[in-house]
């Protein structure tokens, strides 16, 4: 262990900052790095893995299906602009507008983020790539594939249809496959964002730059973090209701069916507790994009940087108190109503918090008018408009009389416009120098803006008359002579006023620039790191990594640029040939690891493939096709981890440059893999958490939860599993610590009885609800919903057990290199909650009840 701390100076003494590195040995470094980093060529492209072209593939998928859902409302639109048209009928308008929203809000404004996330954290933090460039891969191809499918329905006339919060009971009796594809193919996707939000955590707060400080991370870092950890607590409650629904809507289990005891408000708590924090989620990163953009415009460092950080985390954590306020209508007590709706208006000093900071900063400044300051201009004022109508609608007696009415759609699209659409061009003008090298065009831009912002406010505008007047959401026509006719053809002509405004900013993106100059290195005069980017565009992100103790190194560490460029700071060469980047304590940043990158491959390409049809063939319910695919899948990542990460290294330390001596391999906490694992299992408990909430809500919401007369869980199975699956538990633990022992016998024997225990344990599981029947009531059938949690999670943990078995037989594990092992220790201390937790509410609950 000792033998793998670093070892020499650090912050970097500033003698050898200066000393000059000899012209011959830059031209090799650079030859070396260039060749690690290269892209494969021709059709091998496809199988690149590094964040620049994922990122790249992912903002152009996320903005293509943006489009498609445009034309959906087009389309709609069209229908609406005269009374009773039929150019759509009923059925067929139900299939955009829902395909329109969830498209929206699940293919483009959660993906969008993560996208520019991935392109650009990097480049924010002078790192060479993401921590797991495969994983972003994988999340790319699974997003591509889920997306194409659940687009791909409208084509053969089986959309979802019930709208984009699928509310039972119109979509668990909806007949058809529409709502199957929903709920499939989004929790597919739902799992892809997961990944990429574990991968942009980690990034962010291992993959800094050696000294930048967590308090001098550019703030758009600290962002990915908020928002980053709000997907991980948002979307699992989102995948656990998903997975009760689509166990209803397949196997007939009755968790939303009030006549076997089930409740559809569970479903709707379990969506806004997702849907709620989503619409933070999607405002929080142009939030992010403001205050990049910002400090660079007015040319002065942000003001109030820690008030801002504040009022960020301090929403995050807010908005996952307010989710009620969309079920304002479904009879709560008032008590309740108050508490949310107080709630519901207290979110908006954070908020303000964060608008003056950006208003002082741009006072104090001197503000270059640019065409990323007008789009966001163009934001606030939209965004300001959207929030007012916002604090309306979060009075529960307002909110009464406007309910599913127009004012709601004028609502919601006010905020997405102002608080995601302006907010998202900005960031596209601003940092598409970055990566493309060539300016977008100010004129087109111009145009873009005007069209858009005259266009949205014709088309929106009007719809908060004919919602006041009446005119309820979600109807696919209306009467002539209500007073709505002539506002809904000026919003029809409104919605395609804007369409052109987005084609304009579509063509200025893909229109050809190669007659047009490469950038000057930093066109907009910015402080932060990405802009140390080498223009012409070289692979390997950034020369060498600078020594940062600034907020703002461009500005505030003139001879940085020069240094960075003189590969005079950390990791300027690639002498072993392999891809690296740097891995920095949490929270001050001190070097801590080379980590080794992994490179181009088509793994993950399969292993989303195979994903892919584990999700997608239950819609048609070929289940033993599927099940294959799972089982395909999980080897793809098998053998990916195998091949890839925790490898033992040719030597156990490097010089990392600068007189710094650093470890090639790391375990346990310094560990880039760990934190990946605690963080996905964050997500992963609060998923198995929303299913326990599912349990006692049925038990306070309903009374006849357990029903008289119910059968139990069998007692002596309920307590055989949690004893084995205690057992698997203690004996993993047992087995990390023999083997950091050098006990390697004793750690291969613990990892071989581990996995027998695991597999009773889920036999157990198994026969404690077998004699259940969970079509008959909701009681067996949360019962049976929890026990097939458990009972995955503890086929997962025994395949963990036994690759670090193999890990260890064919010495990819040894007592000093032990990195699997801890990571799935880590892993087992989660399972051994489930596991607990599932016994005390299968055999405890019950005789409290
Ligand atoms: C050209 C721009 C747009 C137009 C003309 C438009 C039009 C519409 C219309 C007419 C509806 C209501 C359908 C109905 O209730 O019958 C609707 C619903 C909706 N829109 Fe848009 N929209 C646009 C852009 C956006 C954007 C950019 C987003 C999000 C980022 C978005 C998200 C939604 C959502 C979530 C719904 C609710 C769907 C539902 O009721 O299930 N829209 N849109
Ligand atoms: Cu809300």
């Amino acid at each position: 262990m000792a033998a793998r701390a670093p070892t020499g100076p650090f912050p970097p003494p500033e003698a050898l900052l200066e000393q000059p590195v000899p012209p011959e040995l830059q031209e090799a470094q650079k030859a070396r790095l260039r060749e690690v980093w290269k892209q494969p060529p021709g059709w091998r492209y496809w199988s690149a893995v590094n964040n620049t072209e994922v990122g790249v593939w992912y903002t152009l998928t996320a903005l293509a299906f943006m489009l498609v859902a445009g034309v959906l409302a087009l389309a709609m639109r069209a229908q609406l602009s005269f009374p009773e048209l039929s150019l759509l009928d009923a059925d067929r308008y139900n299939q955009f507008f829902t395909m329109h929203g969830s498209a929206m809000m699940f293919l483009f404004a959660v993906p969008i983020f993560e996208a520019i996330s991935i392109l650009i954290l990097p480049a924010f933090l002078g790192a060479r790539d993401m921590p797991f460039p495969r994983l972003s891969a994988y999340g790319y191809w699974c997003f591509l594939i889920g997306g194409v499918f659940v687009l791909g329905s409208l084509l053969f006339d089986a959309a979802p249809k019930a709208g984009w919060f699928m509310y039972p009971p119109l979509a668990t009796e909806d007949l058809g496959i529409g709502s199957d594809i929903w709920l499939l193919g989004l929790s597919f996707i739902e799992v892809a964002s997961i990944a990429a939000a574990v991968e942009l955590i980690v990034g962010t707060l291992k993959c800094r730059p050696p000294g930048m400080r967590v308090n001098l991370m550019p703030l758009y870092a600290w962002y990915v973090l908020v928002v980053g950890g709000m997907i991980l607590f948002a979307f699992p409650p989102l995948i656990a209701g998903d997975f009760l629904f689509e166990l209803q809507r397949s196997q007939d289990w009755p968790f939303f069916d009030p006549e076997r005891g089930g409740d559809p408000l569970l479903w709707q708590h379990l969506f806004w507790i997702f849907g709620h924090p989503e619409v933070y989620i999607v405002m929080l990163p142009s939030i992010a994009i403001a205050a990049m953009v910002i400090p660079t415009v007015a040319r002065t460092p942000i003001v109030g940087y820690s008030w801002i950080v504040l009022s960020a985390v301090g929403t995050g954590f807010l908005s996952f108190g307010l989710w009620v306020h969309h079920m304002f209508t479904t009879g709560l007590p008032a008590i309740s109503l108050g508490f949310f709706s107080a709630a519901s208006e207290a979110v908006v000093i954070p908020t303000g918090v964060q608008l003056f900071a950006f208003l002082a900063t741009l006072m104090v400044g001197h503000v270059r008018p640019t065409l990323p300051m007008l789009w966001l201009a163009g934001a606030i004022a939209i965004f300001t408009l959207g929030g007012l109508t916002g604090v309306m609608v979060a009075l529960a007696p307002f909110d009464w009389a406007v309910h599913d009415s127009y004012f709601v759609v004028a609502h919601l699209h006010y905020t997405l416009f102002g608080g995601m659409i302006f907010p998202v061009v900005a960031g596209v003008y601003y940092f598409f120098p970055f990566f493309a090298k060539r300016m977008l065009s100010e004129r087109l831009g111009r145009w873009s803006f005007w069209l858009l912002f005259v266009g949205m406010n014709v088309t929106f505008l009007p719809m908060h008359w004919t919602g006041l007047a009446g005119m309820p959401r979600r109807v696919w026509t209306y009467p002539a002579g209500m007073g709505w006719d002539w506002v809904n053809l000026v919003s029809t002509a409104g919605a395609y006023l804007t369409a052109a405004g987005f084609l304009v900013f579509v063509w200025d993106v893909l229109r050809p620039k190669s007659d047009q100059p490469q950038i000057e290195r930093n066109p907009w005069g910015a402080g932060t790191l990405e802009w140390t980017h080498d223009v012409p565009d070289e692979a390997w992100g950034i020369r060498s990594i600078p020594y940062v103790h600034t907020r703002y190194p461009l500005w505030e560490q003139p001879e940085m640029l020069a240094r960075i460029d003189a590969g005079r700071y950390y990791l300027p060469d690639a002498a072993e040939m392999k891809r690296e980047t740097l891995v920095t304590s949490v929270i001050d940043a001190r070097p801590i690891q080379v980590q080794r990158v992994t490179g181009p491959a088509w793994i993950t390409l399969w292993a989303a493939a195979f994903t892919g049809g584990a999700f997608i063939l239950p819609v048609f319910k070929i289940y033993v096709l599927a099940a294959v695919c799972g089982v395909l899948a999980g080897a793809c990542v098998i053998y990916w981890l195998w091949t890839s990460t925790a490898q033992v290294p040719e030597a156990e330390t490097k010089d990392a440059g600068l007189g710094l001596r650093l470890p090639t391999y790391a375990s346990g906490p310094d560990a880039v893999g760990w934190w990946g694992v605690w963080i996905t299992m964050l997500g992963d408990a609060t998923a198995f958490a929303s299913l326990v909430f599912g349990f006692f809500f049925f038990w306070t919401a309903r009374p006849d939860f357990p029903p008289e007369g119910a059968l139990h869980a069998v007692p002596w199975a309920v307590a055989a599993s949690a004893v084995l699956g205690a057992a698997s538990w203690a004996l993993t633990v047992a087995a990390r610590e023999w083997n950091a022992a050098g006990r390697v016998a004793h750690a291969r024997a613990a990892l071989v009885a581990a996995p027998v225990a695991t597999l009773l344990a889920a036999g157990a599981a198994v026969l404690a609800v077998w004699p259940l029947d969970p079509v008959a009531h909701v009681y067996p059938a949360i019962l049976w919903a929890l026990a097939v949690w458990l009972v995955a999670h503890l086929l997962l943990g025994a395949v963990m057990q036994l690759y670090c078995l193999a890990g260890s037989v064919f010495g990819k594990m040894t007592p000093s290199h032990d990195a699997d092992l801890r990571n799935v220790t880590l892993f087992w201390h989660f399972a051994a909650l489930t596991v607990l937790v599932t016994a005390a509410v299968l055999g405890i609950a019950p005789r409290l009840l």
